[in-house]
Formats: structure tokens, sequence, C-alpha cells
């Protein structure tokens, strides 16, 4: 067992280390209050790399692999976790339209994304009526000649008012045949039909797009199918397999960030005479704090490092993500309570970190459905 990184592993954590530094903690809170969406800062990203961390070179990427991108995510996700919820996603589209593209689609839309070209991809699979239950979706594909025509509303779609391509599900067959009759499709952005809906007034991750989409009449070729007719539930839902492990690792970085700031503010802050971290009552927080982050650190590397090397690892991501989420959220509350009643405003960035940690239990699936994708695999175990 080798828990060092390779070289060029701790060569993409320095660097975006450094650049997280220098160019996204200076602008984080500003993004959030203004939810300015960090355009910018994603085309030096792309510049960096980190677009494509886990995507061959010949398209475009770093071709780094998964423990690498891990890295880079909980980096991004210590400076500001907006930007790197927008950078996992379109990591995550580069991936799927890489894994199951035809030659056309990945050299067409696949450099577009690593290079920021596009400064986002979206993944269009979630409705008002389908969440944790995407095989019951609504909106349909309909073959017409050389086309696909679409039809439905989407809903909670990161980028979506961004996005220079959509991977998006539909059924195109009958609602009865459930997960058995879906298919995925890229479409582009600006797509006659493709309506942008209502903006999401969220809690936290304020910088990132959250929109709802319509789909009227959307006509788009025959060729934009992605994978097999009928064959895009199973790419669903191994994109949210690896998705999983970069929103775990989102979780990671907006833990660190809120105790590296519980730690600098209990050394500073005095009470009773002395600083408020030489009282047992708070170090005690600060270590259970380290030690399920270091906990949820080592969870989340063996799944990447399980993807990196072409093992199952979808049991592995869902614990990753399911512990380093609930985890994240116990580390800012508590960070916060280090804090007092200075964690509650927004004079300090734990206030901002409580409400970006939030979703990280909600989003790429809930906390439940985690539990339903391990119990489900250990229930099955020979
Ligand atoms: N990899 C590959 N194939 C998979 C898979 C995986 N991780 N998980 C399921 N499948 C396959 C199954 O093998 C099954 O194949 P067959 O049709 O050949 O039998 C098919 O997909 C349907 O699987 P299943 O019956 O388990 O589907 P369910 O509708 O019961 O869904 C859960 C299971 C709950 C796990 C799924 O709906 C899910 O992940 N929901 C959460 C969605 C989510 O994360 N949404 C957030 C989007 S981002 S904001």
């Amino acid at each position: 067992m080798d828990f060092e990184l390779s070289d060029t592993q701790a060569l993409v954590r320095d660097t975006t280390r450094d650049f997280v530094q220098k160019r996204l903690m200076p602008v984080a809170a500003e993004l959030d209050q203004k939810e300015r969406f960090p355009a910018a800062e994603l085309k030096a990203l792309a510049e960096l790399g980190l677009m494509g961390v886990n995507i061959p070179e010949e398209l475009g990427g770093a071709a780094a692999g998964v423990v690498a991108y891990s890295l880079a995510m909980t980096e991004v996700a210590r400076g500001c976790a907006s930007t790197a919820v927008t950078m996992a996603v379109t990591n995550m589209v580069g991936e799927v339209i890489a894994a199951f593209g035809s030659e056309e689609q990945r050299s067409k839309y696949v450099p577009k994304l690593t290079s920021g070209e596009y400064v986002a991809g979206s993944f269009a699979l979630s409705e008002p009526e389908a969440g944790s239950d995407p095989g019951s979706m609504r909106t349909t594909a309909r073959r017409d000649g050389d086309s696909f025509v679409l039809d439905g509303p989407k809903q909670w779609i990161t980028s979506g008012a961004y996005a220079g391509v959509f991977v998006v599900w539909a059924r195109t067959g009958e609602q009865s045949a459930g997960t058995r009759a879906i298919s995925c499709f890229l479409v582009e952005g600006g797509t006659a039909g493709l309506r942008i809906g209502k903006h999401e007034d969220k809690m936290g991750i304020r910088a990132s797009n959250t929109v709802a989409l319509s789909f009227e009449n959307v006509r788009i070729p025959a060729s934009a199918l992605l994978g097999e007719l009928n064959g895009g539930f199973k790419i669903a839902m191994m994109a949210l397999d690896g998705g999983r492990i970069g929103i775990a690792s989102q979780a990671i970085g907006i833990a660190t960030a809120a105790l590296e700031e519980a730690t600098a503010y209990a050394k500073d802050r005095r009470q009773f005479g002395r600083p408020i971290g030489d009282f047992q009552g708070i170090q005690w927080q600060l270590a259970d704090c380290k030690t399920e982050l270091e906990a949820a650190r080592v969870l989340v590397l063996r799944a990447a490092w399980l993807k990196e090397n072409g093992r199952p690892f979808a049991k592995e991501a869902a614990m990753a993500k399911l512990y380093a989420s609930e985890a994240s959220n116990r580390i800012v509350d508590r960070c916060l309570q280090v804090h007092g009643g200075y964690g509650y405003v927004k004079e300090f960035p734990i206030e901002r970190h409580y409400r970006d940690a939030r979703v990280t239990r909600i989003y790429e699936g809930t906390s439940e459905v985690q539990r339903v994708v391990i119990a489900r695999q250990v229930t099955s175990a020979k």
C-alpha cells in the first residue's frame, strides 16, 4: 500500500493550490454575494488543464488521472465551492463524451470543453418530477427521419445558461419501459427550441448557475445520439458514479477551508484571558473535525484510485460521497460554532462554507440514494 502521491498528482495539486490562493480565494466572497458566474476563473482553470484532468491528451485533456482530479477538485473547492461544482460538471461532461461518444462527437466537443472554448458543459438528467428517480423521466425524444425531436422539462441544471454542450437524457420508448427506454443525446447550447428557464436563487454555491430547461420541439440530428439507443440510463449511472467522486472531493475542500479558518480563529480569539483554542472544549471540536476530514479523504482517494485503475468503484464512490458530504456538514457546523456569533455573519468566510456544504448531501444523488446504492451492493455480495 502506497500513500505517496506520484509526481504528476503532487504537481496537479500544488499548481491548483497556487492558482486558488492567488486567483480564487480573493474573489470567492464577492462571487457569492453578487452571484457572479466565474467565467474568467473557469477559463484560467481550463488553461491549467483542469477542465479535462482525467481526459486523454489527444482530446486536449491533462490525462492526469482520477486521483489528480480529486485532489484538484478539493483544492478548488477550498477556495470557491461554486467554481468547483462548475468545474466538476464540465469535467464529467467531457469524460462522458470521451467514454461513450463516436469519434466525431469526441473530436467535435471534448477539445472545446477542455480548452475553455466552451465555458462549461451541462448534464441534463433531472426533471421536476424525476430527481432521485431519473428512470421516471418524461422528456421525450421522437425519431423523425434523420432527426430526433426533444420535448420536455429539465430541472437543477448546473451551468445551463452558459453551457456550450448539454448531455441530455430523454425517453425513446414507452413510459412503462422505465430505465430501458431512455437514451442520451448531445445538444449544443443555443439550439432552436432549447429554452433557459428559471434561475434558482440558492442557499449556497451561489456563483454557480442553476437553471430549469425546457425542450420545445428541439430538432437535433440522429448523429447526436450518444451511445446506444435505449442505452442512456446506464451511461447516466456510470457518469454519476464518477461524478460522486468529484462532489465528495468538493465536500472535503469546503471542510478543509472551514477547519483552517476555525483553527486560526481559535488561536486568535481571546476569552477569559486566553485564546479560546487553549480550552479543551474547542480543542476536541477541532480534533474531531480533523479526524473526520482525514477519514473522508482516504475514502475518496481510494474510490478515485479504483476508478483510475479500471476496478469496480460504484459502491466505494457512493460511500465516499455519503461520508464526505455528511462529515463536511458536521465539520462546517462545528467550525461555525467555534466562531461563536462571528460565525453567523458574513464578515467571516465560515458563513459561506456552511451554506455551500449543505448541497453536497443532496446533489449527484442524495445521502439516502447513496445508501441505496451501497446497500444493494452489500446485500447482493456473494
Ligand atoms: N453502472 C452501470 N449500470 C448501472 C448502474 C451503475 N452504477 N446502476 C444501475 N445500473 C443499471 C442496472 O444494472 C440496470 O440494468 P438492466 O436494465 O440491464 O437491468 C439499470 O441500470 C437500471 O438500474 P436500477 O433498476 O438499479 O435502477 P433504479 O431506477 O432502481 O435506480 C438508483 C437506482 C436509485 C441508484 C438511481 O436511480 C440513482 O442513482 N438515482 C439518483 C440519481 C442522481 O444521482 N441524481 C442526481 C443527478 S445530478 S444533480
